[in-house]
């Protein structure tokens, strides 16, 4: 049975390959859509055929729906594949998609609405008793409603744009009179980024692990969990390292926090892949934090560990197969991790484009690079910095370590500056050697060194 015919890719980069690749494997013909400048970039050569939408800023390129529709309809694409970031969580394209006859590749655009505004996801899973941190039922409309809040879950409190990610519009609030201007700064944080400054407030737990459960859903009742992710390891809100299972994670946890996934994703009549977002505090004690409507950068973790392409079930999902997978039937194997590899001076964090003089990335049994990276190709400075993601496999969390360590060493990436020198020194940190880390490790370590402060 053909799923569908041809699939319009709206994204560039790593993602963009991962989709087409998968995509041919399936015998689905491919269209990539491109900016002006990057004529030279591997996803628009590795497509079937490739469609210029615009000159280089995003938001006249990859977020140009009337643009990207165009080129859908030129093609004569079925399909179109968001990958993640630009418009992948954009409820109003998903709708568009729709309108004009084409399917979108993710979930129902009421789905994307409920991930985006964070305080209502938070509403819809406390009224279907899944566990969320003590804190406000729905938004605070006011600095007197958040007092009052405050008070009765206690100091300290951390604020949250409810249209927000990122970090932007997010207040730590220790004491009762710290909180007036911290409401109206997030407040008025999140409005600039985000275009509303609703906000909502939670118990702030000091020391936690971000832990993520990869779900699929069919949207006709059969729902699986590819078990959890930990990305604890994140510099102002930017996840640097993920791996699976967690340090933390015992047969029991996985269970217990994939069960809730699950549940979460009824909850909202998920369809397609996603990931449910999880606090876990120092007792293990597991909180819902938010839903990813999306592909995420770091679903290989769970690829290399479940041997399932998550690409391909996002498409037969879409294209109205029934899950063919049953709970029981998903087995972990080992131990993965990723390292994203970004073209950052790795001292001071700011962007290093320009063009790479040498790309020779590493290989190996258990090693894989997602990458559009090639010897001669110019990093642009419009778009993301994350150049490669180096994903390693083997049988524990110790060789995983050995096999990382020996990749990154081997990667060899030469005219821009990486991060590839702050990976080294992570994974040669006790702390993250033992597993014992928290969300806020990379702060701890910094403190050591340079002055990487958090944004808070
Ligand atoms: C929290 C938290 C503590 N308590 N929520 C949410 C988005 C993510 N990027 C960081 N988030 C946090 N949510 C509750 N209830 C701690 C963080 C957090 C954090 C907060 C402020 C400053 C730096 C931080 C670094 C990592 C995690």
């Amino acid at each position: 049975m053909k799923l569908f015919r041809k699939i319009l890719i709206a994204n560039r980069g790593e993602i963009a390959i991962r989709v087409i690749r998968a995509c041919k494997e399936l015998d689905i013909r491919t269209v990539a859509i491109f900016s002006d400048i990057e004529r030279d970039a591997l996803h628009a050569r590795l497509a079937d055929e490739a469609i210029c939408i615009g000159p280089a800023s995003p938001s006249q390129s990859y977020l140009n729906i009337p643009a990207i529709l165009s080129a859908a309809e030129l093609t004569d694409s079925e399909a179109i594949h968001p990958g993640y970031g630009f418009l992948s969580e954009n409820s109003h394209f998903a709708e568009a998609c729709a309108t004009s006859g084409i399917t979108f590749i993710g979930p129902s655009p009421e789905s994307i609405k409920i991930g985006g505004d964070k305080s209502k996801a938070r509403q819809v899973m406390k009224r279907r008793g899944i566990p969320v941190v003590p804190g406000s039922d729905g938004p605070v409309s006011t600095e007197e409603m958040a007092v009052r809040i405050a008070k009765k879950i206690e100091f300290p409190v951390i604020l949250k744009a409810s249209a927000g990610g990122g970090g932007r519009g997010m207040r730590v609030v220790g004491e009762e009179k710290e909180l007036s201007q911290a409401f109206h700064m997030a407040q008025r944080e999140s409005f600039s980024a985000f275009g509303s400054g609703e906000l909502y407030l939670e118990k702030y737990l000091p020391s936690i692990r971000h832990v993520e459960v990869q779900i699929i859903s069919d949207g006709k009742g059969n729902i699986v969990h590819l078990g959890e992710r930990d990305c604890s390891i994140q510099r102002r809100h930017q996840k640097l390292i993920e791996e699976a299972p967690s340090p933390l994670s015992t047969e029991k946890f996985r269970k217990r926090i994939g069960e809730l996934a699950v549940r979460a994703a009824r909850a909202m009549k998920y369809k397609n892949v996603g990931t449910i977002e999880f606090i876990v505090d120092e007792d293990q004690t597991i909180y819902f934090m938010e839903v990813n409507t999306r592909v995420q950068v770091e679903h290989p973790v769970t690829e290399e560990l479940t041997g399932i392409d998550i690409i391909k079930e996002q498409i037969n999902i879409a294209a109205g197969l029934l899950l063919s997978l049953k709970q029981n039937q998903i087995k972990f194997s080992g131990h993965a991790i990723e390292c994203r590899i970004n073209a950052e001076d790795p001292e001071r964090f700011i962007p290093s484009p320009g063009r790479i003089s040498l790309f020779l990335p590493p290989g190996g049994p258990g090693v894989r690079v997602d990458t559009a990276a090639y010897t001669g190709w110019t990093v642009p400075s419009q778009y993301d910095s994350m150049i490669a993601k180096l994903i390693v496999h083997a049988k524990n969390r110790e060789d995983a370590i050995a096999k990382m360590k020996t990749a990154l060493d081997g990667f060899v990436i030469e005219g821009i500056k990486t991060t590839i020198p702050f990976h080294k020194k992570i994974l040669n940190h006790l702390d993250f050697v033992m597993g014992d880390f928290d969300t806020h490790f990379l702060e701890r370590i910094n403190e050591q060194g340079n002055t990487g402060k958090s944004p808070s």
